[in-house]
């Protein structure tokens, strides 16, 4: 048995560079990968606090689990209503990441979702019933509705619905894009309650020539200049009008909390989340595609093609992210966890969503994916609802594994092992998440 000199990631966390030049030998350049050879080997092992079980099956040049996990500040998150394990990945505007474990609930505590904001964080509404959000554009009737009124006159809704943000996973695009450096956990499935954004627009009649919506929220741009808009993304007519995008006004049965948008935003499940725009203030119906803050540019869009990485790409070759690609997360265990000395089976589970689209399969590997077993997956709740997935699997000794997930989405589409499809701003990097855990050798 190798004898553990530190714990399982405090040498990482004290000194990455020198964790890494031992591990993996000389560094090329800047980056981290290189090859395990027999002393590196034994450095990883001594590092992670046992021997590397499957090293044999470990993929040349692909960072161990252990060392890629991307971290925030490593102060405590300070915040009222909010867990203190969240991560700060920037703090004007406040950007902060949800540790996967704390996904773990089928809905999500309010208190563990992540926050993604582009401007500054509005003052709260002294009156929320008060709050009016105006229709206008391509309607017959312009309509401005407060939060009471649509309370009174629309049939109240409650979905459970996951949003993500459309740069969830931009940590793992290389070479490294532009923005926050999310790892997997810029996603959460909250308990929504609001109106069908449908009911409001058929209210309003739409006009033939209408295309497009455009969202403007309350929140004053960073700049503090009060003619420019934080955000103000929109949706094509279809996805406004299906049933599942609502006009949000309480969140997990309470008041939506303020930097989630209160009183009443917008959910567009399964797209970008920042089609889901929060502090609502007025829909303006387009007869062409929106052109507000965020929708041009290389903002938010695709590329139409591969491209090289790292390469300029033109708005003409780009499209706008529509659906969320799929993914899977492991809620339990969690990240760096040390088991119990002597454990030889396990039980993993965690969430898999697809965007528009559902999941056919979730697969898991302890192996680094020489092999993969079938895991059980539950249907969603309702459309837009991730899906729980659950699977046993074995450990054959004490030492290090890494637990990974990909699913499979109901077109057949597979999560890749590194992120493919890299666009300037890095989005919708999916690779499979990988969980790294550490049996210990028994007494
Ligand atoms: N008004 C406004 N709405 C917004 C944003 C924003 O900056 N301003 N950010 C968007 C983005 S990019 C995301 S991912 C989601 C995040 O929602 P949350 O902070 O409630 O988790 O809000 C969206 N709605
Ligand atoms: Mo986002």
């Amino acid at each position: 048995m190798t004898r553990r000199e530190r714990g399982f990631f405090e040498l990482y966390d004290d000194d990455p560079e020198r964790a890494d030049a031992l591990v993996f030998g000389r560094r090329t350049g800047a980056s981290r990968r290189g090859f395990l050879n027999g002393a590196g080997l034994a450095a990883l092992a001594a590092a992670v606090g046992g021997p590397v079980v499957f090293a044999g099956r470990m993929p040349a040049g692909l960072v161990p689990a252990a060392l890629a996990e991307t971290k925030g500040d490593a102060k405590p998150f300070a915040f009222e209503g909010k867990a203190k394990d969240l991560m700060v990945l920037q703090d004007q505007p406040l950007n902060v990441e949800t540790p996967i474990h704390l996904l773990d609930p089928d809905v999500t505590p309010t208190e563990a979702m992540f926050i993604r904001n582009n401007g500054r964080i509005p003052e709260p509404a002294t009156d929320p019933k008060a709050w009016s959000i105006t229709i206008d554009g391509e309607v017959n009737t312009p309509l401005t509705l407060t939060v009471g009124e649509l309370e009174s006159r629309f049939r109240p809704v409650t979905l459970r619905l996951q949003l993500e943000c459309g740069g969830n996973g931009r940590s793992f695009f290389v070479p490294e894009t532009r923005g926050n450096q999310w790892g997997h956990g810029a996603v959460h499935q909250g308990e929504w309650t609001g109106v069908r954004l449908k009911d409001v627009l058929e209210a309003a009649g739409l006009k033939p020539g209408a295309v497009y919506t455009g969202h403007f929220g309350a929140d004053p741009h960073l700049s503090g200049d009060t003619t420019k808009q934080a955000l103000s993304r929109g949706i094509p007519i279809a996805k406004a009008m299906e049933e599942h995008t609502i006009i949000a006004l309480r969140l997990n049965g309470q008041p939506i909390p303020q930097v989630h948008g209160a009183p009443a935003r917008l959910v567009a499940p399964g797209w970008p989340g920042s089609t889901s725009q929060k502090w609502l203030t007025r829909i303006w119906i387009r007869d062409r595609v929106h052109d507000g803050q965020g929708m041009t540019g290389n903002s938010y869009r695709l590329t139409k093609y591969p491209v090289v990485p790292g390469s300029k790409v033109d708005e003409k070759d780009t499209v706008i992210m529509e659906s969320m690609p799929v993914r899977a997360v492991i809620t339990n265990p969690a990240h760096g966890t040390e088991l119990p000395a002597g454990t030889r089976r396990i039980d993993l589970r965690g969430h898999a969503w697809a965007g528009e689209k559902t999941v056919r399969a979730v697969d898991v590997s302890t192996d680094y994916g020489a092999t993969w077993r079938k895991a059980e997956v539950d249907q969603p709740k309702n459309k837009y609802a991730w899906q729980n997935w659950r699977a046993a699997v074995d450990l054959p000794s004490h030492g290090y594994y890494e637990l990974w997930v990909r699913a499979t989405d109901s077109d057949g589409v597979m999560q890749p092992v590194v992120a493919g499809n890299w666009n300037p701003q890095g989005y919708g990097g999916n690779p499979m998440h990988r969980v790294a855990v550490l049996v210990p050798a028994g007494a």
